[in-house]
């Protein structure tokens, strides 16, 4: 199903997609800062976005929760070659490229997200530690707290939040998961170019 002049749909779901006839899609993450799994710390809100292959137009976004394992179901996708992106609220952004789905059921695995991209601008710095600092010792609820310092998603900004972004400090996405070197690289000499 590809409609001329659009291109993208939205399904916003918990936990699963639109129902549908096509098979099943299964991507499953790592989640920092959450403890092993399976435990509903790993329960988190995840976009999942699927554009052409080799850098096409973007074609859908989903608005997902994973499971207590980090994983979601991603159904009704039209069968398809794409290029598959994946992030929390905080993390970096992980891809695949050049991905064939829809034909039959396949369980992906994305790698580890990482966290403690705060602004979203794909690197992990001090502009991200400054919204740290700035919600330090806030709850949920409460005055000052803002989810994007809450890297681990438990309620709290505090030390847990920071020593995600000490660990991951200087990281740059998109980074690859499969198929391609990784486009890993410390702040200021980011490599490659999403595609
Ligand atoms: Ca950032
Ligand atoms: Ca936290």
């Amino acid at each position: 199903m590809r409609f001329v002049n659009l291109l993208f749909i939205v399904f916003v779901a918990l936990g699963t997609s639109a129902q549908g006839d096509a098979p099943d899609v299964l991507l499953r993450v790592n989640l920092q800062g959450r403890g092993t799994a399976p435990t509903e710390a790993w329960q988190t809100a995840v976009t999942v976005l699927l554009t052409e292959s080799c850098g096409g137009p973007l074609q859908y976004i989903y608005e997902l929760n994973t499971d207590s394992t980090g994983r979601v179901v991603l159904k009704s996708l039209p069968a398809g070659i794409y290029d598959l992106r994946i992030r929390t609220r905080t993390s970096l952004i992980n891809v695949r490229h050049n991905v064939l789905l829809g034909t039959q059921t396949r369980e992906l695995h994305m790698g580890t997200l990482f966290e403690g991209d705060a602004n979203h601008d794909g690197v992990i710095d001090g502009a991200d530690f400054d919204v740290i600092k700035t919600h330090y010792g806030t709850k949920e609820d409460e005055a000052g707290y803002e989810r994007q310092a809450d890297l681990n998603d438990d309620g709290i900004v505090n030390v847990l939040d920071f020593s995600l972004l000490s660990a991951n400090f200087g990281l740059a996405g998109p980074r690859e998961t499969a198929g391609c070197p990784f486009m890993l690289a410390r702040s200021g000499t980011r490599v490659g170019a999403v595609r």
